[in-house]
């Protein structure tokens, strides 16, 4: 009889220990260190994501409904592999996947940089606020890690020639940042005095700048259509290798 207590004993351990090695790891089970490519719909994140895994244009994409995943991501030069997530763009489906995932310190803590591709040839003020609310969204998360998360912005589809060139795309994106935030925290204000959470993070003193915030970010042209993607691969494995 005494058998099966200490059977059962060791089950409950063995299931104990499983508990805790599982619950110690982090999204998608892997504790390597991770890209994360975001940005608006049909921005052509999948086209990239495509291009720098398997360096081969796609033939066609649809829309992405769930988040595409290499775990095995090289990075030349750098030591090891890196897990590359390209998320969809969808504003519900960014909640359900990417805001998920922000949302967990383990998973900010492994985020190794960020490609925000936006359309550089369709960049509208409309375009400019949806870009401008996912940013905003993404550094409440990554500025809370002290050192931050460097980002690219991937200024896509430069060969159209309706583009607009990173500078330009990087002032409209600061001005439109600016103009959320000082709603934001506005309609806190009303509510409660939760205010200064945000503006901690990115500093409400002076205007909103990207040099202001502890994550470096940089604006970088290139287009998938033509394989022109050197510049955004030279960024990743910079952040690779160190
Ligand atoms: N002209 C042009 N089209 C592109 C470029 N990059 C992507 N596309 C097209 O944009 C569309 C959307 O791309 P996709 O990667 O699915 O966008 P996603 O929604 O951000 O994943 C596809 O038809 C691509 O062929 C580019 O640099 N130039
Ligand atoms: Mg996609």
């Amino acid at each position: 009889m005494d058998y099966i207590y200490i059977i059962t004993a060791l089950l409950g351990l063995v299931i104990l220990l499983a508990w805790v090695f599982l619950s110690g790891r982090t999204s998608f089970g892997t504790d390597s260190p991770t890209f994360a490519i975001v940005g608006p719909v049909g921005s052509g994140k999948t086209v990239l994501f495509e291009l720098l895994t398997n360096h081969v244009l796609p033939v066609g994409t649809v829309m992405s409904q769930v988040p595409t995943i290499e775990l095995a991501y090289t990075v030349p030069s750098a030591p090891g592999t890196f897990t590359l997530i390209d998320y969809p763009g969808h504003p519900k489906l960014q909640q359900l996947y990417l805001h998920a995932n922000l949302r967990d310190p383990a998973f900010v803590r492994k985020l190794k940089g960020i490609l925000f591709v936006v359309d550089s040839a369709s960049f509208s003020k409309e375009y400019c606020e949806l870009a401008a609310r996912q940013m905003l969204d993404i550094f409440k998360a990554t500025e809370g890690r002290p050192d931050g998360v460097d980002m690219v912005v991937c200024c896509n589809r430069c060969d159209l020639f309706t583009s607009k060139k990173p500078t330009r795309i990087r002032t409209m994106l600061e001005e439109e940042i600016e103009t959320q935030r000082k709603l934001e925290a506005k309609s806190l204000g009303k509510v409660s005095d939760g205010v200064e959470e945000l503006d901690d993070l990115i500093g409400s003193q002076q205007r909103f700048s990207f040099a202001s915030l502890e994550g470096n970010v940089d604006f970088v042209e290139g287009n998938c259509y033509k394989n022109n993607v050197g510049k955004w691969e030279e960024w990743v494995q910079e952040r690779g290798v160190n």
